[in-house]
């Protein structure tokens, strides 16, 4: 056993901080960086977290202490692990180690550079696609934490092969964000450079102007001119702390709170809304107390990973701190608003006065939920305490009924993915233009091959239904009728065209409905089709379904065939543009020019997006399908 104990790094020098969470239980394993307490002080809260792996001994401390930097916070067995600390580990590569073959191009694997110790950031946006050309520093993904906002540059030129992450992944450095395929040997190396960084903002510069009055001016902002003052949090005659935040400045690729260096009370303010900063604008007049406070030892200021600025030369890592990972947040003078800048921008954004917001967060602060939950209820007319029974902007709501005056009832809550599921349907309904269009597959055939095959796949523990017979149609019908493998772009002015042919099966759990994606479609054979959806059915009944098995569909099978019904109109499962509902096949009487004789029918329901497709596409899509399902020859060719 190799005991150690953790103690409480350094905290920008803040004393007897409160601890407000203790995050693990001796007997817990840990991993390094995982959050071991959560400190609260006036201006911050902050997780620390573990310096290396291993297993709880002891807790030296409980919810409700005050600690400060040194305090014994755990004893670890690290030989449980045979960690090192964290800080003594191998950043994670940027880029692979593998140098492209002489004259080849290049496959470039770009990761998240280092984005200020932040852990588990939010990928709010993915600006490029499989196939798109980028140009060195053009934004590939945009990051926002509870701090910030980040676009991350491409390291280099080159194009898009694959994307490792989606509109939602979590992400830390080092994580994989892309491939990239660049022009004849570029230098894997470069790939692997840190991009450039923003440095923290630090203090604003301040000078005395007279005796007890000083003029406080934008700090060094990492080289960048003319960003936009979205926010001055102080008025003229506020009583400010050292550190509370004056302005949060926003350039196009980082918002960025500015603290102030000294305490005292706001004589001026020399700056306002939408005016354009650069380093050493003047911002206040601050009037101070006693001695200059020019020298006091100031705490971290939030650190801003944005990727704008000219970069200083990358510098070998340093060991996080606390304050680095979880920087202050701003309380604005003259309110009683507490929130970070990412909330203070989404409120922005949505035109939400934060004043007017019921936070939920520890010390009143108010959450990006807060501010969601806020115009929800606005949306719905409801007083912002209410829990949301109805949606749809301007549509009357439904009227609230009490049923237990009729008779026995219960109220049951709605799992998760119900609740998801009923939002993604109310969301595509509003916003697709359907059309349904029916008709049925002549499956005699089919069917009369699936049940000679179905003991052999059997045999290999594969069960053979019809799924993998219309998945297989499906594909082909896709790139037979490309209409249907598109998505519209949001800027309403584009179609995306995609030259992949992945396919989501619905598939009913007890949870939920959920829409695992079977990839490539168009490349595999029955047998491996059957086996794929048999696997992720499995899966999502079993709910184990990982995010990205349920990504990239660019179309949609939801099948009620071994259920019954003769037809229903399935909502498309948009961004896609179509979707096949399959009811149960049935022997009908069909004439064959001479007489009647016994076929199997299997009813087909095309739901379709009006905006993408046109109905003559969709006719010959349907009529595509319906061909290569009643002549199961066609699909090997
Ligand atoms: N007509 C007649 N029989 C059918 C059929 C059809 N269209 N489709 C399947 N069957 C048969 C199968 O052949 C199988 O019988 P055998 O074992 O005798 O061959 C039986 O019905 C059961 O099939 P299954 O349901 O186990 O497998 P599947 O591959 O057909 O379907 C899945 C898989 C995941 C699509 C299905 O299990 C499921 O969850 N369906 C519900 C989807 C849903 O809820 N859609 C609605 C969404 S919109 O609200």
């Amino acid at each position: 056993m190799a005991k150690q104990t953790v103690n409480v790094p350094d905290i920008g020098g803040a004393e007897n901080v409160d601890v407000i969470e203790v995050c693990v239980a001796p007997g817990d394993e840990v991993a390094a960086e995982d959050s071991l307490i959560v400190l609260e002080s006036d201006k911050a809260s902050m997780d620390v977290p573990s310096p290396m792996a291993g297993k709880v001994l002891s807790i030296l401390l409980k919810e409700g202490d005050q600690v400060s930097e040194g305090a014994a916070i755990l004893e670890i067995d690290t030989a449980a692990a045979g960690n090192a600390p964290a800080v003594a580990e191998a950043p994670a590569p940027a880029a692979e180690d593998v140098p492209a073959p002489a004259g080849a191009a290049a496959e470039i694997a770009v990761a998240v550079p280092d984005i200020g110790g932040a852990e588990g950031v939010d990928v709010i946006e993915v600006c490029v696609a499989v196939g798109d050309t980028v140009a060195e520093g053009d934004s590939i993904i945009v990051l926002e934490s509870d701090k910030a906002s980040m676009e991350v540059p491409s390291p280099v030129g080159g194009k898009v092969v694959s994307i490792a992450l989606a509109e939602g992944s979590k992400v830390s450095e080092g994580d994989p964000v892309l491939v990239l395929a660049g022009e004849g040997g570029a230098a894997v190396a470069d790939a692997s450079e840190p991009p450039p960084q923003a440095p923290a903002v630090a203090p604003p510069p301040a000078s005395a102007a007279a005796a007890g009055t000083m003029d406080v001016a934008v700090p060094d902002i990492g080289g960048a001119e003319g960003v936009d003052v979205i926010e001055v949090c102080v008025a003229p005659g506020d009583e400010i702390g050292e550190g509370d935040s004056i302005i949060v400045l926003e350039s196009d690729k980082a918002s960025m709170e500015v603290p102030s260096p000294a305490a005292g009370k706001v004589a001026a303010v020399l700056i306002k809304e939408g005016d354009k900063a650069s380093e050493g604008t003047p911002v206040l007049t601050l009037e101070v107390a006693g001695a200059a406070p020019i020298a006091a030892p100031i705490p971290a200021a939030p650190s801003s990973p944005a990727v704008a600025a000219p970069a200083p030369a990358a510098s070998p890592p340093k060991p996080q701190t606390t304050s680095e990972i979880h920087p202050q947040e701003i309380q604005s003078a003259g309110s009683s608003v507490y929130a970070g800048p990412a909330v203070r921008k989404l409120a922005r954004q949505l035109g939400v006065d934060l004043a007017e917001v019921k936070p939920s967060g520890p010390k009143d602060r108010i959450a990006k939920d807060d501010v969601k939950a806020f115009v929800k209820a606005i949306m719905q007319n409801k007083p912002a305490t209410s829990p949301a029974a109805t949606t749809g902007a301007g549509i009357p709501p439904v009227p609230a009924v009490d049923f237990a005056k009729f008779g026995n009832v219960d109220l049951v809550k709605m799992s998760k993915i119900h609740k998801i599921t009923a939002l993604n349907m109310t969301r595509n309904w509003l916003n697709v233009p359907h059309v349904t269009q029916f008709d049925d597959a002549d499956i005699t055939d089919l069917e009369d091959f699936r049940k000679s095959m179905k003991a052999e796949a059997e045999k290999a523990g594969i069960k053979l239904t019809p799924l993998p017979f219309l998945l297989k149609a499906c594909a082909a019908a896709l790139v037979y009728e490309p209409s249907f493998n598109v998505s519209m772009h949001p800027d309403g002015e584009h179609v995306v065209k995609k030259h992949y042919v992945h396919v989501g099966v619905a598939v009913a759990t007890p949870n939920g409905l959920m829409v695992p994606v079977v990839r490539d479609v168009d490349q595999k054979g029955l047998l491996q089709l059957a086996e794929e959806s048999n696997l992720l059915a499995k899966k999502a009944r079993d709910g184990k379904l990982l995010p990205q098995d349920m990504q990239g569909g660019c179309f949609t099978i939801s099948s009620l065939g071994a259920i019954g019904g003769t037809g229903f109109t399935p909502i498309v499962n948009a961004p896609e543009v179509a979707i096949l509902g399959v009811s149960k096949a049935s022997i009908q009487p069909v004439w064959n020019g001479q007489e009647f004789t016994p076929r199997q029918l299997l009813p087909l329901c095309l739901s379709y997006d009006h905006r993408a497709i046109n109905g003559a596409d969709a006719g010959r899509f349907l009529t595509y399908l319906t061909t290569l399902l009643s002549d199961v020859r066609r699909l090997s060719l």
